[in-house]
């Protein structure tokens, strides 16, 4: 067997045994973003009425798509979670650490992590515990569903699979072959229209408040050589990884977007393909920034995020330092 199948043995072997004690809770991380939404719904809606959805946020896009698929999500208060009173486990889908759920799980209830992030994770508690190397979390439960359930693959599953793909690979545009194959199962067997669906999916992706982010971001941008790279950088309260997105549709070969709340400073950094290729690795970079600095970071090369509790002007000059430090190589 290989060492695939025998992690999706295991996590089937999880999954039927905390069923058998009591309810299911498949719990999001805290951006609530497509791929932790999409693959939390996709395992609630196949394994049964006993399994939730649940988190303390869903974002726009994943709000749009789970919507038409008619799925439960449960809202959670971060500050007072609200547990059923038989849990027979958690499973947390696409979160690199505790930290990133913004909940506090039960005490002595069994936790099973689903995660595709490379870097630093912080999950010593779980019992079980898949990190993938694939494009997004949804891959993982696709490969789960087509080995042991898959007849419950209609087309709203397949559509929160897909569009969980679709937005970690940033429209495929840092997909592998696997992620595409995967994204072409989901199309090939079932009835879902791939161009209507990406349609829908760009509709919700402009809606209005992400545009009035950007265009008060693009106010503040500032113009940094960080070595090798041309930095764009900003700050944002909302939709920072639009807004990074809209600063690399201006040429940046990275962006770099500053997010500050009450108690904590958020770095969120994308890179263009070519920058990546040519060395830069965000998720590494976010890992040893806060194994510098503190906080938490990780994610992918193209994708990355930090957040803790420093200084403003720590955290940013610490990442402009850790991106001057890295040489461009090849072409
Ligand atoms: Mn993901």
């Amino acid at each position: 067997m290989t060492e695939d199948a025998d992690e999706l043995e295991r996590l089937h072997n999880w999954i039927e045994r905390s069923c058998d004690t009591g309810a299911l809770a498949v719990v999001t991380h805290l951006n609530g973003d497509m791929d932790t939404v999409g693959s939390a719904c996709a395992l609630a809606q196949a394994l049964g009425p006993q399994v939730r959805a649940c988190g303390v946020h869903v974002s726009a896009i994943a709000s749009a798509v789970t919507l038409r698929s008619q799925s439960d999500f449960t809202r959670m208060d971060g500050s007072r979670p609200l547990w059923p009173r038989k849990l027979g486990g958690v499973l947390v889908v696409d979160a690199a650490s505790p930290s990133q759920l913004g909940l506090d799980l039960p005490a002595d209830i069994p936790v099973c992590v689903l995660d595709h992030h490379s870097g630093g994770s912080d999950w010593r508690t779980a019992e079980l515990h898949l990190n993938w190397a694939t494009s997004s979390t949804a891959e993982i439960v696709l490969a789960y569903l087509e080995r042991y359930r898959p007849d419950t693959l209609d087309d709203s599953i397949r559509r929160l699979l897909l569009a969980g793909i679709v937005t970690d690979t940033g429209r495929f545009r840092h997909a592998n072959a696997a992620s595409l194959a995967a994204a072409a199962r989901l199309v090939e067997g079932g009835g879902v229209d791939f161009s209507g669906f990406i349609e829908e999916l760009e509709r919700v992706d402009l809606d209005y408040s992400q545009k009035v982010a950007v265009s008060r971001a693009l106010n503040r941008v500032q113009v940094e050589q960080a070595g090798d790279w041309f930095l764009l950088l900003t700050s944002a309260s909302t939709h920072e990884g639009v807004v990074a997105r809209a600063l690399l549709a201006a040429g940046a070969d990275v962006a770099l977007v500053v997010r500050k709340t009450k108690d904590e400073v958020r770095l969120v950094s994308r890179a263009g393909r070519r920058a990546v290729r040519q060395g830069v690795d965000l998720g590494g970079l976010m890992d040893g920034l806060a194994s510098r600095i503190g906080g938490q970071g990780g994610g992918h090369p193209g994708a990355a995020g930090w957040s803790g509790d420093v200084p403003e002007i720590t955290a940013q000059s610490g990442f402009i330092a850790d991106l001057s430090a890295t040489r461009r190589e090849g072409w």
